[in-house]
């Protein structure tokens, strides 16, 4: 398609004789693709798409009628890109699905390579054990499951537990390093109370060095992210400044080991826009999902409008622009992979108007 589109009918009619020759070979002419395969801008295959909450409880509630979360091992509807059709993905790099825990079930312990987050969509009482810590979970709590930790999912509560869960599923599949196995029981034994890596690590404090007791994972030591904790310190900074023209008021989840991202693949935030405020039109290479935790408004995304109701979900592919207008005050959650795009020297943004 490229250069050749301009060569002789003889000399074209040659090279596609190699062509066919050099095929059985596995060989083939770069200067056909090249401009496919280095795009000036990014081209996602991708699409903006919503999830109203509701009908996707729905169907979530009528799986929990068919097949427990045992039998299933993780009772998940996948929230897949309609661009992105049988890859599991909702962008490219990433996977999201709604995860469903009745009361008295336990999805069984294992661990694997790929990272997870859990954002907490409706529910109370049910618990994530990091290798065997539980995290008690709150609506809009954040929790995550960084890679090789055991982890198991129970519902002690009398209600359903609905949570998104975020994983790094297709970039462990683009790297082939998928590991994964089953703990022979389905919970792990309790190791320490609830709650105790959020009160050692969670406090801008660490257990003094030498004292034994630093029990997690020096690299990634918290993993609970209370939801009555980043509310007041978003509204908080509402009170206090003006918000950002392209964002919002908006604060990153960090790993308080290094002070980057929460997971090595996935970085996730939250935003606060206050009633009336209209985002400025921003791009960013970064896939990203987005929750609206309160209130409502609408997202622009290529001139499209996308309504935005309380714990709808909404996929922004890389290098679309973005606009957001609160009707009501608007509280957004957000994870990407942004975390992996800057480790390699790939993650831009254009702020537009
Ligand atoms: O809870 O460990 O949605 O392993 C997909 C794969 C959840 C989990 C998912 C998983 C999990």
């Amino acid at each position: 398609m490229d250069g050749s589109r301009t060569l002789a009918h003889d000399q074209q009619a040659q090279l596609q004789a190699l062509y066919a020759e050099m095929r059985p070979h596995s060989l083939y002419p770069l200067w056909e693709v090249l401009s496919a395969l280095v795009t000036p801008t990014p081209r996602s295959a991708a699409r903006p798409h919503r999830w109203a909450y509701a009908p996707a409880r729905d169907y979530l509630m009528r799986a929990g009628d068919l097949i427990s979360a045992e039998q299933a091992e993780r009772r998940v509807l996948i929230l897949e890109n309609p661009g992105l059709a049988g890859s599991s993905a909702i962008v490219p790099s990433l996977y999201a699905g709604l995860q469903l825990i009745l009361p008295g079930e336990v999805a069984p312990c294992h661990r694997h390579a790929q990272c997870a987050l859990r954002f907490v969509m409706e529910g109370d009482g049910a618990f994530t054990a990091v290798d065997g810590e539980r995290a008690v979970m709150r609506p809009f709590d954040l929790v995550l499951t960084p890679n090789w930790q055991w982890h198991d999912h129970g519902n002690e509560g009398d209600r359903p537990m609905i949570w998104l869960d975020g994983l790094d599923i297709p970039t462990v599949r683009f790297y082939e390093a998928s590991f994964a196995e089953r703990l022979p029981s389905a919970a792990h034994p309790e190791t320490v109370p609830p709650g105790d890596s959020l009160r050692r690590y969670g406090r801008n404090l660490r257990p003094l060095r030498g004292t034994g007791a630093d029990r997690r994972p020096a690299r990634q030591p918290l993993f609970h992210y209370p939801y009555t904790e980043w509310r007041e310190s978003l509204l908080a900074l509402a009170a206090a400044e003006a918000p950002d023209p392209h964002l919002g008021h908006a604060l990153e989840f960090v790993n308080p080991a290094d002070g980057g991202p929460v997971m090595p693949t996935i970085a996730a935030h939250v935003r606060h826009l206050p009633s009336g405020f209209e985002t400025r039109p921003r791009r960013s290479t970064d896939g990203t999902v987005l929750v609206v935790v309160e209130g409502h408004g609408t997202a622009r995304i290529e001139g499209v409008e996308h309504p935005l109701e309380e714990r709808d979900l909404l996929v922004i592919p890389s290098w679309h622009a973005l606009e957001l207008r609160a009707d009501r005050p608007l509280t957004l959650f957000a994870y990407s992979d942004r975390a992996a795009q800057e480790k390699l020297g790939l993650w831009r943004e254009e702020r537009l108007g």
